[in-house]
């Protein structure tokens, strides 16, 4: 049953949106083990391992040049509009963050070291870790090149405790990678991932089914996995704050005003959540999007803000090897009506500029625009992936 680990480490919390996405088996056989229960049984409760390397870009620039251990270090651009892509936990103690502009990251720390990254050593280890899951189970969801859940209900090793099997992998990365990483154990998904933040670095934490729903009472939404900042800023303005708030609406009420998630947020605001853990995802489409505090109303404007969406989807497509043909602006206008324009090329979109250069033109084929423009989004499909990329659809909000 659920064992309680080893508690070290201290709370910190940052992670991708991703959009839930198609899933597909690569065939019959596999169907049949290679995901969980969707609706589990309370008697049995799942065991979900969720798994997170410790400033991963971060790490392995430190373990591979000691130059850089016990330093602040910055992984991204350094220049004017560069992006810090990820901090070492020395950087951190200074307030530098992903995604946080390079310019910033120095102000806040004057010894910061910045280093380019090196993607393909990154893909390297995540598949060296992934090799290590495999060991214990083939329900495998990678969420991104350095985390991913496992359903270990039934385990390989015929190991009972799902957190015995979490501590053995922790040691195993360890082992094969002079790497850390944090594990999250708990019988859903959404517990899982929470629970691999709270004992960040290096460290292991376990939500049992009787902790689940009081430790997520005073959590703050945005802190959610799969609420972004502009779900979180409607639901503030709502007067929800934490799950507590959430759980004191009715799901009619959640579904009228966020749709199909409604029922989603009902759920896991009560620490229910049954989403299975999906192996084979095939990742269909990688996209950026933004709401803006204003509705944009000139050409020019919307054209300044296609540039830095592009270039968050280009540095997505770096990041994991992944190319499309498909380019989709999407434009959601003040009424709330949704528009979208694709262009496809016959060979994959070769670089950032000419990403930026077709969704431009997608914009301008929409001129002139007829109401308010309160969001923007760009993405790409028709992918063609390495084998390190599987996110069935990942959006990068701001
Ligand atoms: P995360 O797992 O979110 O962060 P992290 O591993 O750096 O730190 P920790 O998990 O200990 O909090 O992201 C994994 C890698 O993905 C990160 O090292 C760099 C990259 N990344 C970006 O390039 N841009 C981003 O905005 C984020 C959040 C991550
Ligand atoms: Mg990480
Ligand atoms: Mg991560």
């Amino acid at each position: 049953m659920y064992n309680f680990g080893q508690h070290h480490g201290r709370p910190c919390g940052q992670s991708f949106m991703i959009e839930p996405g198609e899933n597909h088996n690569n065939s019959k056989r596999e169907t049949a083990f290679a995901h969980s229960d969707a609706e589990s049984d309370p008697e049995h409760p799942r065991k979900i391992i969720h798994i997170d390397m410790d400033a991963f870009f971060a790490s392995v620039e430190q373990r591979d040049n000691p130059r850089l251990r016990g330093k602040p270090v910055a992984v991204g651009g350094s220049r004017e509009r560069g992006v810090v892509a990820a901090a070492s936990y020395e950087a951190r103690k200074f307030g530098v963050r992903s995604a946080m502009p390079s310019v910033i990251a120095r102000r806040k720390c004057p010894e910061l070291i910045f280093t380019k990254p090196r993607f393909d050593v990154y893909r390297e280890v995540s598949l060296q870790i992934r090799a290590i899951f495999a060991q214990y189970t083939p329900i495998i969801e990678p969420l991104s090149l350095d985390e991913a859940y496992l359903d270990v209900t039934e385990n390989l090793q015929g190991l009972t405790s799902a957190t015995k099997i979490a501590e053995q992998i922790r040691a195993r990365i360890w082992a094969e990678t002079q790497l850390t990483a944090s594990a999250g154990v708990s019988y859903n998904k959404f517990l899982a991932k929470l629970a691999s933040d709270y004992r960040k670095p290096d460290g292991l934490f376990v939500i049992t089914p009787e902790m689940g729903p009081i430790l997520i009472e005073a959590l703050k939404v945005e802190r959610f996995h799969g609420v972004g900042p502009a779900t979180a800023a409607k639901m503030n303005r709502l007067g929800i704050f934490t799950a507590r708030d959430l759980r004191g609406q009715s799901l009619e009420f959640l579904q009228e005003h966020f749709g199909k998630s409604g029922s989603h947020y009902y759920n896991i605001s009560r620490g229910i959540d049954h989403r299975p853990v999906m192996a084979n995802r095939v990742r269909k489409s990688v996209g950026a999007e933004n709401t803006f505090p204003r509705d944009l109303t000139s050409l020019e404007d919307m054209r300044a803000e296609l540039e830095p969406l592009a270039e968050k989807v280009w540095r997505y497509c770096d990041a994991t090897g992944v190319r499309g043909r498909t380019v989709t602006l999407k434009v959601k206008y003040a009424d709330f009506q949704i528009i979208t324009r694709s262009r496809s090329l016959t060979a994959p979109v070769a670089d950032k500029t000419v990403l930026a250069a077709i969704t431009r033109e997608l914009l301008a084929t929409l001129h002139p625009i007829p109401k308010g423009v309160r969001l923007l989004g760009v993405s790409l499909s028709s992918l063609s992936c390495d084998q390190a990329g599987d996110d069935p659809q990942m959006i990068l909000a701001f």
